[in-house]
């Protein structure tokens, strides 16, 4: 008895700890039903990514939690959905990180255009010591990360004339993400640079509002932009992950194991889907040059131009986000790179 009492007593301490008045470790996994929205299509490689994150959780859970998807901004773009996270009346969304920027302004290092050359740099540091100290900004914001995702390398389309060096971005009226970098950057190619969601861009592009945007290829392809759009030029001049996101307010009511399944899904979820990401760059290039619109490399030499006339913008913005958490990103990456 006396020791049953005991384990009683440091159960319930337990539970009260983390200021917490029901006692979450005693409830396992609840029935529960988690809604996950996104803006990108679920044929998207993000779309899968979820759809396999919904199939982790649902298995590891014996069926109890239940993972509700909604595609293509059917609750909304990156900014309301995160707000709907915030407020409690939804579970998760992945958005880019960039239009969290107005939020969580460090986010901003990763919109520095020619940051990463390849994949795997981003990996290692998206899933490294800075990506990580991003993450701990969220949960003061109500918004809990899981880890990142891979959006990917973007391009410009556009309906007017190849961009095939630096100069061919003046007077070139382009969407850009709600976030500063990409607008300033952009300024200083002499585009006219035009932030909206990313929900509008199809509409806009088809109107002439817009001449132009700028995705990855998988994103391009999933949301057929080459229906009206007439040059896709392969920039690569920024890559942009996504973070997946859950509302605080949801997972402070969630037992440690509940927890730990979300945690492992959106990791186990996210291998696949970084992997599914890059074998569909690749794809959709070859099938977007089927569908007539007219593809150009451009080289890297263009691609060094670009990257000096845009210097001085990552440079005063470096100094926005901290000089320090800055040198360390690239300290970071030059150990990546030996
Ligand atoms: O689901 C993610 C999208 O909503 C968005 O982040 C895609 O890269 C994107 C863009 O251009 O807005």
């Amino acid at each position: 008895i006396a020791m049953g009492l005991l384990f009683l007593t440091a159960c319930s301490s337990g539970t009260t700890q983390g200021g917490n008045t029901d006692k979450t470790e005693s409830k396992g996994i609840q029935p529960r039903v988690i809604k996950a929205g996104i803006g990108l299509n679920e044929d998207h490689p993000q779309g899968q990514g979820l759809l396999k994150f919904k199939e982790i959780v649902e298995q590891k859970s014996g069926g109890k939690l239940k993972v509700q998807t909604y595609f293509s901004a059917t609750l909304g773009d990156d900014l309301k959905m995160t707000e709907a996270l915030q407020g409690g009346t939804q579970e998760i969304t992945i958005p880019s990180t960039s239009p969290l920027v107005g939020m969580i302004k460090e986010f901003g290092i990763f919109d520095f255009p020619f940051l990463f050359n390849t994949p795997e740099e981003a990996d290692a540091i998206l899933d490294g010591p800075i990506g990580k100290k991003l993450l701990e900004k969220l949960p003061e914001h109500g918004l809990i990360g899981l880890g990142y995702w891979e959006n990917g390398f973007r391009h410009v389309t556009n309906s007017k004339h190849a961009i095939k060096t630096a100069d061919d971005f003046k007077g070139l009226k382009l969407r850009t993400m709600q976030n500063e970098v990409h607008i300033d950057a952009f300024k200083a190619l002499g585009a006219n640079p035009t932030p909206m969601p990313f929900s509008e861009v199809f509409t806009a592009l088809e109107s002439n509002t817009i001449d132009g945007q700028e995705n990855p290829l998988a994103t391009i392809k999933s949301n057929k932009f080459y229906e009206v759009q007439k040059y896709l030029s392969l920039t690569k001049h920024v890559y942009t992950p996504f973070v997946f996101l859950v509302s605080k307010k949801f997972w402070d009511q969630l037992s440690p194991e509940e927890q730990k399944i979300l945690q492992e899904a959106a990791i186990e979820a996210g291998k696949y889907q970084r992997q599914l990401s890059r074998e569909e760059d690749q794809k959709a290039l070859e099938e977007l040059k089927k569908t007539g619109i007219n593809i150009n490399e451009v080289s890297d030499q263009e691609r060094e131009k670009m990257a000096e006339i845009i210097k001085p913008v990552v440079e005063k913005y470096a100094k926005e986000f901290g000089e320090d958490l800055v040198n360390e990103l690239y300290s970071e990456l030059d150990k990546v790179r030996q």
